[in-house]
Formats: structure tokens, C-alpha cells, sequence
């Protein structure tokens, strides 16, 4: 697999970038009822990401068989969520970035405090979008997936995953367990999976979980494979990103390398080692494409992503 998506993958993820791109211009337009507030809106939704979660959210429910027409909410969903977090993640309180997706960080562009009310505003359009009557499912199959966002988002998801990170931050491996016994660095691994879990993983295995509750029955077996599947593609995401922080290209990542030694981040690398860290990448891809036996070919773009995510340059 190369580092950028390429041949039929390319194709798909073209084709399901342009879907959410088109969607979220239609909403992120119109969605503002004040020019300052509607100016930010578009422009950090507008910027081009990756748009990794909704493509996961489409393809998970390729792989059960759902109704293309009954995921676009749900992809929609999941994206602001994402975005609003790299919007408070970039604030000076937090991260203190000044460049994302290539070009100045919201708070940058504007300021401070429009910076916090675009995300907030992303967070709750979210669930609006997300609770919208839909023909193709029914309110019970709405309310769960409403359930499963907040639930990702929240204090026992990604927020309590930021808490961690900022808790840790500052705290180099020298004053923690990089001297330490064995059982002190394995016990630093986990803490540093735990919060990754949390951090970028819940929101991960949430856009997954939607694309499934996008098919009626999806058995428990299917269901259970596709939560390992996540998992291990959300750490798998995590270690490629501390590995990208230290040796990828400033031009493809839209921001300078180092910005985690320069926090006196623990990182995967850090921790392990490039070496290491690169083969525990590859380990959960692995791994990821492993817990998809039960399904068919109709979950080769879910197998792709898995290798895409471990050999992406940005
Ligand atoms: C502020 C509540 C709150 C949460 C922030 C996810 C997160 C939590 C912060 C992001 C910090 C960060 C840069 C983590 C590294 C992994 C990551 C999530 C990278 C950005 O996601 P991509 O690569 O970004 O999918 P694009 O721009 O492609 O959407």
C-alpha cells in the first residue's frame, strides 16, 4: 500500500470526499445566524481534511450492506465532532498550534474566543444533523447512533482522552518510567494506549459503529468484529501520527514537525523507539484486517484503510 491512497482506494476516497465535501458546504453555508461566526464555520469545516472518519463511517456500512442514502447524516456527524476538537485542541489553553490542515489555526485567523464558539457551535450541529427524521431509519436506530456520538465525544470518550493528554503534559519520559523497570515502561505504554483510546480512538470506533447501525440485524458477531477492527485502527492511526511528528514531510502534514518533544509529549516513539513504534503500526494494522474474517470482499475498502493508515504521510 503506498503512503497515499492509491488505485481503486484513491477512487473511493475521492468519491466519498467529494460526497461529505458537498454536504458539509451545504450546512456549514447556512448554518450561522451571525457573518463573524458563519465566516469561521466554513472556514475550518471547509478546509481540507482527510475526512477519515466519514469515510470510515461509509465504509463500515458497505461492509454490512446499508444503504448508502442512510449515512450521510451520520458521516456529517462525525466530522464536526472531529473538526470542532482540532478547533479547541489548537487553542492556546491546549495544543497552542497556529497551523492546521495547512493554513493558520482558527484562533489565528479570528481570535480566541470565536475560535471556542465555532466549535461549540460544530458540537451541537452535529447532533442536529444526527437527530434529523431520516426515511431510511428508524427513530430508535437514530437515537442509538445519538447515543454512540455523544457517548465517543464525551466525558467518558475524547474529553476524558484531552483530559489525560493535558494532564500528562510537560512530564517527559525522564521524570516518569523511561529509566524505569520493564514493568514501569509497559506500565507507561498502557497508560499512553488508555489515552489514546479515549483521545482519538472512541471517535474512531464511533464512526465505524454508525456506518454499521446504518443496516438493520447486523449480528453481535459482526458487530464484535467491526468494535477490534476499530480499535486496533485507532491506536494504529495514533502510533503513525508520532512517528509522522517526527520523520514525515512539513509540506504534506501542513505543520512543522516536533510539535510533540517540543511539549514534552510522551509518544509511541518516545516510548518505543522509531524502530519499534514502526512495527507496532504495523502489528494493529494487521491485526485491524484480522478481525474482519467474518466479512466478505465487501469489506476490502475497510481492509485497505487499515494499510493506508499505517503508511499515510499525512
Ligand atoms: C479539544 C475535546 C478536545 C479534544 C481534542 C482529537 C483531539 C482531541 C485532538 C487532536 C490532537 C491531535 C493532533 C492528535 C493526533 C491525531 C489526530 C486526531 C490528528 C488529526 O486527525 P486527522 O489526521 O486530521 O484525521 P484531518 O485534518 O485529516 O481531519
Amino acid at each position: 500500500m503506498n503512503a497515499s491512497p492509491s488505485g481503486a482506494l484513491a477512487e473511493y476516497f475521492e468519491r466519498c470526499q467529494d460526497r461529505i465535501d458537498d454536504a458539509l458546504e451545504r450546512l456549514l453555508r447556512r448554518a450561522a445566524a451571525e457573518d463573524r461566526l458563519a465566516a469561521a464555520l466554513a472556514y475550518a469545516g471547509l478546509a481540507k481534511g482527510k475526512r477519515l472518519r466519514p469515510i470510515l463511517v461509509f465504509a463500515s456500512a458497505q461492509a454490512v450492506g446499508a444503504n448508502p442514502d442512510a449515512t450521510l447524516n451520520a458521516a456529517c456527524a462525525v466530522e464536526l465532532i472531529h473538526t470542532y476538537s482540532l478547533i479547541h485542541d489548537d487553542l492556546p489553553a491546549m495544543d497552542d498550534d497556529d497551523l492546521r490542515r495547512g493554513k493558520p489555526s482558527l484562533h489565528k485567523a479570528f481570535d480566541d474566543a470565536t475560535a471556542i464558539l465555532a466549535g461549540d457551535a460544530m458540537q451541537a450541529l452535529a447532533f442536529e444533523v444526527l437527530s434529523q427524521p431520516q426515511e431510511q431509519l428508524p427513530a430508535s436506530t437514530q437515537l442509538q447512533m445519538i447515543r454512540t456520538l455523544a457517548h465517543a465525544a464525551g466525558p467518558e470518550g475524547m474529553v476524558a482522552g484531552q483530559s489525560m493528554d493535558c494532564a500528562a503534559s510537560g512530564q517527559s519520559l525522564a521524570e516518569n518510567e523511561l529509566e524505569g523497570t520493564p514493568q514501569q515502561l509497559a506500565t507507561a505504554q498502557q497508560r499512553l494506549e488508555d489515552m489514546h483510546q479515549h483521545k482519538t480512538g472512541a471517535l474512531i470506533s464511533a464512526s465505524v459503529k454508525l456506518g454499521a447501525l446504518c443496516a438493520k440485524d447486523v449480528s453481535a458477531e459482526r458487530l464484535a468484529a467491526l468494535e477490534s477492527f476499530a480499535s486496533h485502527i485507532g491506536l494504529a492511526f495514533q502510533v503513525r501520527d508520532d512517528i509522522l511528528d517526527v520523520e514525515g514531510d512539513p509540506a504534506a502534514l501542513g505543520k512543522p514537525l516536533g510539535s510533540d518533544d517540543r511539549s514534552d509529549k510522551i509518544t509511541y516513539v518516545s516510548l518505543l523507539g522509531l524502530g519499534a513504534a514502526r512495527t507496532r503500526a504495523v502489528e494493529l494494522a494487521d491485526a485491524a484486517r484480522a478481525s474482519l474474517q467474518p466479512f466478505s470482499s465487501a469489506a476490502d475498502n475497510l481492509r485497505e484503510i487499515a494499510s493506508y493508515i499505517v503508511a499515510r504521510e499525512h
